[in-house]
């Protein structure tokens, strides 16, 4: 007996142990949140109701505002497209990897050894997705939209992909499902090119007539479904994508996803074509808002907000899953499509109280509406804490109880408890990113110097917020930046644009991070 007693006891202990990791398993994974990431594309600060937007309803997500935590000053990393998603996904500031606004035939731009979003989610046991607008970029350089179109988001740890691939005004106007175009005729092969014709094909410049709204000379490439593009594309006629049914197909795709995996807990990552240009809203929605087609651009991203909300809460899943909704720029009236945005604005500041705009070092850049929903754990609010799209990945990470490896995330902060509204302290330090960076301390927001060669914005009626010389404001007092304090505080800009400098050089600005 007293030879087998300490083998009997370490059997029951193993058995013990089996039995509590099985149990804890189980229990953790009943447990676990859903998370839905739904990001808008170029809506501005106050463009939906509880942000203030005038002219077009937005009930569906001002019902996300009113019962989860509305965010004041939530940012995402960049003031435009391309760099945001790279931070929201990566952790990273784009700048590290030099991410621009990309061509619709460029590589992918996240490496192979960064883990994303979607990778930390998966090591989680979740299920992932991505559906609706990609612009990071698809294959290793030479893509072929007629075989595998890889790497891309299944390469970078999502499960399932159906993809806008670029933008809506830049070709190929086709959506890719996980490898392959949709829909694509093997005898009717895709051409893509961004540097020249690839035949006589009608565009927007020879063409005029064909479309459905004038374009700038930029926009004015080939013709798909009578709206003229950024380069140049031809072939797989069967496969183009229709403007209109956007909403309807992406939401289609979101809702199949929330069906197949509603017994397993999952990432979505819902990526709005709406309200980018050309903004061609369907039928049903056109005429709702009084601001032409940008206001109902709006009520139709509201509406599949909706269709999205009434998913998750008619599988039983709305209670348990977080979601997180916001854009990832701020707003743009003319941006190349004859859509009379600007004429039909009437009162609305799609920017509400702030300077700038998409593209901006001004606030408007990048402050855009922040909302977290989560209904069985998150009290209604607001917050005016300083939150950043690129602390997703650490927060989220913590919601899931996941480890960050060394290399991960490189300034993403653990903020769960103020996403949650727990906690109002918000980031000490933040920068903007733009043609220069901008570095948010608390209140104080410094702008960097840049070369006044770089600003092309200026033919967009855009306040660029670029500037030769250093711009320091106090926005606890002056939220719409018009008064410049960096020459009576020059210690100040000093002080500030040697953080960000010490901040751009350093591998990374987690704490932690090596
Ligand atoms: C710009 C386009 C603009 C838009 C933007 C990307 C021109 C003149 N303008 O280059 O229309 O497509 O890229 O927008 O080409 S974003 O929201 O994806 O960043
Ligand atoms: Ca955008």
């Amino acid at each position: 007996m007293k030879i087998f007693l300490p083998v009997l006891i370490s059997l029951c202990l193993f058995l013990a142990g089996c039995g509590a990791s099985e149990n804890s398993k189980n229990s953790d994974s009943a447990k676990k949140p859903n998370v839905v990431i739904i990001y808008v594309d170029d809506l501005g600060y106050a463009d939906v109701g509880a942000y203030g937007v005038l002219g077009v309803p937005t009930p569906n997500v001002d019902r996300l505002a009113q019962n989860g935590i509305k965010f004041t000053d939530g940012h995402c990393s960049a003031a435009t497209c391309t760099p945001s998603r790279y931070s929201l996904l990566t952790g990273s500031y784009a700048f590290r990897n030099k991410a621009q606004v990309l061509a619709g035939n460029a590589p992918l731009i996240i490496a192979e050894d960064t883990r994303t979003l979607g990778n930390l989610f998966q090591d989680a046991g979740y299920k992932t997705a991505v559906v609706g607008k990609w612009h990071l970029g698809l294959g290793d350089g030479n893509v072929d939209w007629n075989g595998k179109i890889a790497p891309g988001p299944l390469e970078r740890g999502f499960d399932y992909s159906f993809l806008i691939p670029a933008t809506g005004d830049r070709v190929p106007c086709v959506y890719v499902e996980n490898h392959t175009v949709v829909g694509l005729d093997k005898n009717d092969p895709i051409t893509v090119s961004y540097d020249k014709p690839i035949n006589d094909e009608p565009t927007g410049i020879s063409h005029p007539e064909m479309l459905k709204q004038l374009a700038d000379e930029q926009h004015s490439r080939t013709i798909v479904d009578s709206i003229s593009r950024i380069g140049y594309m031809t072939g797989g006629k069967a496969a183009l994508w229709k403007d209109e049914e956007f909403p309807d197909v992406l939401a289609a795709k979101a809702k199949q996803f929330i069906a197949e995996n509603k017994e397993d807990p999952f990432f979505l990552f819902f990526s709005f074509h709406d309200i980018h240009v050309p903004r061609i809203p369907n039928k049903r929605f056109v005429g709702k808002s009084t601001m032409g087609p940008r206001g109902d651009a709006i009520f139709q991203m509201d509406w599949v907000t909706g269709q999205l909300m009434e998913a998750l809460e008619n599988h039983g899943l709305a209670e348990n899953t977080l979601v997180i909704f916001s854009s990832d720029n701020g707003p743009v009236l003319d941006d190349g499509y004859a859509d009379q945005a600007v004429e039909l604005l009437g009162e609305h500041k799609p920017a509400g109280p702030f300077r700038g705009a998409k593209y901006s070092a001004y606030e408007a850049g990048t402050r855009v509406p922040t909302i977290a929903y989560w209904p069985s754990t998150i009290k209604p609010g607001e917050s005016d804490a300083l939150v950043s799209q690129i602390d997703l990945f650490a927060s989220l990470a913590k919601l899931v109880g996941a480890e960050l490896g060394s290399t991960d995330a490189p300034d993403s902060y653990d903020m769960l408890e103020t996403w949650l509204g727990n906690s109002k302290v918000g980031r000490e330090y933040l920068i903007e990113e733009s043609i220069t960076l901008s570095l948010r301390y608390g209140d104080w927001k410094y702008i960097r110097p840049a070369s006044l060669s770089l600003d092309w914005t200026a033919y967009k009626n855009i306040e660029s917020g670029i500037s030769g010389s250093p711009q320091l404001y106090d926005l606890q007092v002056d939220r719409g930046e018009q008064n410049n304090l960096a020459e009576e505080r020059e210690a100040q800009v000093t002080q500030m644009e040697k953080k960000l400098e010490a901040m751009v050089t350093a591998k990374g600005t987690r704490p932690g991070y090596e």
